[in-house]
This record gives C-alpha cells, structure tokens and sequence, in this order.
C-alpha cells in the first residue's frame, strides 16, 4: 500500500537562486533583488506554516559566497539585520522556533548576539522550525563533525567502535532538524552546490525555473504536488 503519497513533506529545503537575474531582467541592481529576496522568504515562511510543514530551511549565504565582489557582499551582511528587525516579532508571536546553522566564525559579533537571542528566545516555538543556513557548506560541516567526533573520542568521550550514521547525525549542524524530505532548487540550475549533502541522502529534488523573488504559493504547491506523485522508497521497495 502507498501511503506516502498524499502525506506533506515533513522537512523542506530550499535553495533560493536567481536574485541577481531577476534584478538584471529588470535593469535593476543585484542588490534590489536581494532584499526582493527577503519578502519572498517571509512569505515562504508564512505560507509553509499555514499549510503544516514542520520544517523549513533555507540557503541564505555559503561559505563559497565571501568571495562575490566586496560590494554585493557588504550588501548581503546587511540583510540578516534587515530580516531579524522586520520579522523577530513575528517568529516569536506565532511559534516560529527560529535557528542559524553553519560556520559562526567570521560573524560579527553583534550578529551573532542577536542570533543568539533570538534562539533562545523561541526555543520552545514548535510551529514551525525555521533555519537559516548562513555562512554554511555541506563539505565543511563534514569535515567540522570529523574533527568533534576526533576530539570526543580522544577524551574518551565516546567509543570508535560506536560510531556509526546515527552517532555521526550528533556532529552536524543540522543534528536537531530530521532529514529532509523535499529540496527545491529555484532559477533553473541543476545543482547541489554544497548545501545539505549528508541530509539530502533520500530526498525528492525539485527545480524550477521560477527566479526566487518570483517564488510564490502556486509554486510551492507544485512542488509538493510532484512530491507527493514520487513514490518514495528509501532503497526499499
Ligand atoms: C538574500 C534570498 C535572510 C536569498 C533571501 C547574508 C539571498 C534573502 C538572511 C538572514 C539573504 C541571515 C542570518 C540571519 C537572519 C537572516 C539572509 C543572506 C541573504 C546572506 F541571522 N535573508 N538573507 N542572509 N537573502
């Protein structure tokens, strides 16, 4: 019996490309279509609330990224501030358990204080776990764990015999979020581009070539529409 199939996705990942081609059709700056960017995101959010959707992450800035031109980059270090103004009070007054997943090291440390606050302060949300994959590659989240479980064992912390796919999930970033059941790739590139690759083992792939900020419900319906046609068999039958 195929029970899966009108079952909702309980994780979906999105890859949110085509900023910069959606501000050039326009004869806009790059930087238009970030902040563009930004209120397709909080609609996304909104959206995949109200229809149930358990988990929702999103790509906002890999570690490949730094190396844009200094310009767009300063651009793009505004907008987490831009985002937590605009919608703090919103995440905490409807349940949205908000969290930032990747490398923290080069953040600023005002930044990081106001992700931190905002952690803790919807720590006990569960409407929806909504988190940020900012200054994240998945290659380097890999290696991070190779080095914690190193260390862990070494202090006699853990046992090598122990370790196995379960135990190794501990050391990711994503070790509090399921894995994911949908990733949606807009902009119509065909890649992974070192997001989630450990997390992405069994997921439906979906792309579009809808450009982010054109991103909207009839979209994401499609895409779990063709979810929910795929039988989804984890290498079982
Ligand atoms: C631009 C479309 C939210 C894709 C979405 C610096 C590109 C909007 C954040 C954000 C970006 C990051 C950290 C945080 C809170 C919010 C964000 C970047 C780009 C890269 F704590 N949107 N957003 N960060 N875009």
């Amino acid at each position: 019996m195929d029970n899966t199939k009108d079952k909702l996705p309980k994780h979906i990942a999105i890859i949110m490309d085509g900023n910069g081609t959606w501000a050039k059709k326009r004869g806009l700056s790059r930087n238009l279509g970030h902040r563009k960017g930004v209120q397709t995101l909080i609609n996304t959010i909104k959206y995949c609330q109200q229809i149930g959707i358990e988990y929702l992450t999103v790509f906002a800035f890999s570690t490949e990224n730094w190396s844009r031109p200094k310009e767009e980059v300063d651009y793009l270090m505004k907008l987490p501030e831009q985002f937590l103004e605009t919608y703090r009070k919103t995440m905490c007054d409807n349940g949205v358990r908000f969290r930032v997943i990747g490398r923290k090291d080069n953040l600023k440390a005002d930044l990081l204080k106001k992700i931190k606050e905002l952690e803790i302060e919807t720590e006990e949300n569960n409407n929806i776990h909504f988190t940020l994959a900012f200054d994240y590659g998945g290659k380097d989240e890999i290696v991070n764990a190779a080095k914690k479980i190193a260390i862990d064992v070494k202090e006699n912390k853990i046992k090598l015999e122990d370790l196995d796919e379960n135990l190794f999930y501990h050391y990711l970033y994503t070790k509090d979020l399921p894995m994911v059941d949908l990733l949606i790739r807009t902009s119509n590139q065909i890649r992974i581009s070192n997001f989630m690759l450990w997390q992405i083992a069994y997921s439906e792939l979906y792309f579009t070539d809808t450009l982010w900020p054109d991103f909207r419900r009839r979209d994401l319906d499609k895409a779990i529409d063709e979810y929910q046609k795929r039988n989804r068999r984890f290498g079982g039958l």
